[in-house]
């Protein structure tokens, strides 16, 4: 994920940047074609911001802090494509952004709607659903967000809504935390929608009004008790509450007016509207009420109130009176008296002719009744709201659209683009939108009509612009088009997104719809590559996701809970732009180097787990460098071997055969941990026991023996260290690119990032045992060992073990004596831990 220029790398991007570029060179290394590049999400508040307080351009400020980082990105020792590289204010960018937003306009995926939205009162602008947290505040700038009602662009993803959810199932190698928010965050709800028809206040005259409720429980419409509207509902506005009842409705107005935290959990205050309805089933009278708990916008605005089966509703019909007693329940249980039945069940004795059936048939049976008698209908209800585009300040991309009096609201010609930010001279930190100041700037002609014509004045969301630029990268050049449509398509999707979990639901949504919508609508060539992956995966964008953990500054004096990582109290921060404590970057680089930064980093945690900095462990990853490089050196004296060497197994004496299989072994593993789990702490670990036993055998003070050297008491081979050196060197240099490159040259012409990643040669290993555990349902139960050799052919592997005597033993229950089978086989960290569920 491409970083927002903010003037200064910290840990976090260090973090990131460095899996990032372990594992391109990683994939460089053995033999892949790979892109590994880099962009600036550079659009966006804080530029503005900034230049407001320095009085200098929004464009100068980002520029230099992207020259600073790229510098810091250099100096990490990245391997970028630099040639690739662009930022998304440059025009030749936006003018695709652009040029996308006119593509989802002429789709109808793009209008324009009055709306409540949210205000950020410190950065004068709207923000997006999105882009509020849960406690009502702005992401970006903590204020407490209000509510305003403005005309804004909208594009619709709910559209998309379905794809959305279903493909999620596809996407294996994405973390199922991730997986879950996103499902979460679409929120589909299967159910159903009722007609009430209003019951006319002055009884005798007819009323044709009714009100459409959203339940997720048909099941329960017998045991409907009121029904609540939201206070923003078309029947409040409407003046339809009868006169006696306003003055307590009013009351309950202002006391929801009054709230200044919109985003709080609403209360169950409500009033009474003096007005009725009629079940659609039983025909009963059934009160309507306004409650604050109500949703204007979801479903319908409206909710059947069923208190014996509703949490939300239980407690609002406890603070009205007249409801207090009209509970009715339509599932039995014991507890019923205690609160409501939140379960599922079989409906009992109120439920006329449904009485008997379970939920679940119930459900289906009075939705299809109700739709066959007109009252009602079976309904799909997302969550998900369309996505808020619009803003109402100067560092963005123009909405690429032209208000004429004649034509209306129009796209402007792709021949065009880009519409050009005006100079930012009428930035202020008054607020409201500068480009609306800018008079001269707004005047244009109609491209319909060639008469006199305005630009709109709204800015894009920045996550309009980050939701297309990984297909940038594939055509950084062209000035035709925003990328060419076959080379995307073969090279779509991207096989591995390294970022952080904070863009698990909005930047990854974004992209995922945006990938989708360019794919169905056919901007990527449909003739090119037949049966691609992007194909395969209905145009999702990211095949792996990678999320990596935060950098947090542990204070010593708190004790941290290792398992979440979270301190056991309060005082522990995050290392991030807003909440920067101070470990820079280029000190730490400065004073440990480049490459011990990195594999501090790598060997620390896990990836996706939080990692502690603790600046003292660092010096153990100097350490294991200064004797891999006295081993260097050591070998420096020694003969390479001819050209076309291969060290025969058999031909070694016992210790070195051990020696050489462990060098072996550290390659499988390695290996594996880099392309598979991206489980870098082991893969160093596995590289430092490597280091250990070449130490071992060729300790210190004691040269290698060259050939024909008698001096040595061990009959050693003279070309055994060389070779494990060069499998140490090759493994290490993805993570330590610069000592690497410089242990590799002292004895060889050519760079180590133009070897080939070193293979594993099982024969090496092919009399090496190794140890398993074995577990049954959880719990150690014994050992085995097996050639190593078979841990590579998993079948084999797991059925040499169901065979052993030690497993038949578990076949059976102790108890009852009856069989037991295997329901499942989990294999943990390459075979060395197995555990069997039997049932
Ligand atoms: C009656 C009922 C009985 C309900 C019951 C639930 C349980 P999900 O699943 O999240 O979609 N609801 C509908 N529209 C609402 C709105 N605008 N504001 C607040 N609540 C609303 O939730 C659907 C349920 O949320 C609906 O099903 C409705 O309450 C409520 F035993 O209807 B239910
Ligand atoms: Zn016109």
């Amino acid at each position: 994920m491409f970083p927002y220029p903010s003037g200064k790398l910290h840990m976090g991007h260090v973090r990131v940047y460095t899996i990032a570029d372990t594992l391109a060179r990683f994939h460089k290394m053995t033999g892949k074609h790979v892109i590994h590049p880099m962009a600036w999400d550079a659009f966006g508040l804080p530029a503005e911001n900034a230049a407001i307080e320095r009085n200098i351009p929004p464009a100068e400020w980002t520029y230099s802090n992207i020259a600073q980082m790229k510098k810091q990105l250099q100096m990490m020792l990245t391997d970028i494509d630099w040639d690739m590289e662009f930022a998304t204010c440059d025009p030749e960018y936006y003018k695709w952004t652009q040029d996308l937003f006119i593509k989802l306009h002429q789709a109808g995926l793009v209008y324009q709607k009055e709306a409540l939205v949210n205000w950020d009162p410190v950065d004068q602008t709207v923000l997006a659903n999105e882009q509020v947290d849960k406690s009502g505040r702005s992401w970006r700038s903590g204020a407490l967000v209000e509510k305003r009602q403005l005309k804004q662009w909208f594009i619709r993803i709910t559209a998309y809504a379905e794809e959305l959810l279903q493909d999620l199932n596809s996407l294996q190698g994405w973390p199922n935390r991730v997986l879950q928010m996103q499902r979460n965050w679409i929120g589909k709800s299967e159910g159903a929608e009722f007609d009430f028809p209003l019951l006319s206040p002055t009884p005798g005259t007819p009323s044709d009004s009714k009100l459409t409720v959203f339940t997720s429980r048909p099941d329960t419409l017998y045991g409907v008790s009121y029904l609540a509207v939201a206070a923003n509902h078309a029947l409040v506005t409407s003046g339809a509450i009868l006169a006696n009842h306003r003055p307590s409705v009013k009351a309950f107005m202002d006391r929801v007016a009054a709230k200044t935290d919109a985003y709080a959990e609403p209360s169950r205050d409500g009033a009474f509207t003096g007005l009725y309805a009629l079940h659609p089933f039983t025909h009963q009278k059934v009160p309507i009420y306004i409650a604050e708990y109500v949703l204007g916008d979801y479903g319908t605005g409206v909710v059947m109130g069923v208190p014996g089966h509703d949490i939300r509703d239980w407690e609002f019909a406890h603070q009205q009176p007249e409801l207090a007693n009209q509970i009715q329940f339509v599932i039995d249980s014991p507890n019923a008296a205690d609160g409501p039945v939140l379960t599922l069940g079989a409906l009992n004795s109120n439920c006329g002719p449904y009485a008997g059936l379970s939920s679940k048939v119930a459900m289906q049976k009075i939705t299809k009744d109700a739709q066959a008698q007109g009252v009602g209908r079976s309904k799909v209800q997302y969550k998900l709201r369309d996505w808020l585009v619009s803003r109402q300040r100067y560092w963005g991309a123009p909405v690429p659209m032209v208000h004429c009096s004649s034509c209306g609201t129009v796209p402007v010609p792709r021949s065009d683009l880009p519409v050009l930010l005006p100079p930012s001279s009428e930035l202020s930190s008054r607020g409201g939108s500068p480009l609306k100041r800018d008079e001269t700037w707004q005047q244009t002609t109609c491209p319909g009509c060639q008469g006199p014509a305005r630009r709109d004045t709204d800015t894009m969301d920045t996550f309009v612009d980050s939701s297309w630029y990984f297909l940038r990268f594939l055509d950084a050049q062209n000035s035709q088009q925003a990328f060419a449509p076959d080379t995307a398509r073969r090279a779509m999707p991207v096989d591995l997104y390294v970022g952080g979990i904070e863009h698990a639901i909005l930047h990854l949504l974004y992209s995922r719809f945006i990938t989708k919508f360019l794919w169905r609508e056919n901007h990527f060539d449909t003739k090119a590559h037949p049966g691609s992956n992007l194909d395969r995966l209905r145009g999702e964008p990211f095949i792996q996701l990678l999320t990596q953990g935060m950098v947090d500054l542990a204070d010593p004096r708190n004790p941290i809970v290792r398992r979440t990582g979270e301190s056991a109290s309060v005082n522990h921060e995050k290392m991030s732009k807003s909440k920067y404590n101070g470990v820079d970057p280029e000190t730490v680089i400065g004073a440990y180097g480049a490459d011990c930064t990195r594999l501090y980093i790598l060997y620390k945690a896990p990836p996706q787990e939080v990692l502690e900095w603790d600046e003292q462990s660092i010096v153990g990853m100097q350490r294991w460098l200064a004797r891999v490089s006295r081993l260097v050196q050591q070998n420096n004296h020694a003969h390479l071997p001819p050209k076309d060497y291969r060290i025969e197994p058999d031909s070694l004496i016992p210790a070195e055969r051990d020696l050489y299989a462990t060098a072996h072994q550290t390659i499988q593993q390695v290996t594996r941990d880099l392309a598979e789990g991206h489980s870098f702490n082991t893969a160093i670990a596995a590289l430092i026991k490597l280091t250990n036993a070449l130490t071992l055998y060729y300790p210190p003070m004691a040269p290698p023996s060259r050939p024909g050297n008698t001096a040595s008491e061990l009959p050693r081979s003279p070309f055994l260290l060389p070779a494990i050196l060069d499998y140490l060197v090759r493994m290490l240099a993805p993570m330590a690119p610069c000592i690497a490159e410089e242990f590799w040259t002292s004895s060889h012409l050519t760079s180590v990032f133009h070897q080939l990643w070193p293979t594993f040669n099982p024969k090496a290993i092919s009399n090496v045992e190794v140890e398993t555990v074995i577990q049954i349902n959880g719990k150690t139960k014994f050992k085995l060992s097996f050639p190593s050799t078979v841990l590579d052919q998993k079948s084999h592997f797991l059925e040499l073990i169901k065979a052993s005597p030690q497993f038949q033993k578990f076949l059976h229950d102790r108890q009852t004596k009856k069989p037991l089978t295997v329901v499942n086989e989990i294999v943990v960290k390459g075979g060395k831990l197995v555990n069997f569920i039997l049932k």
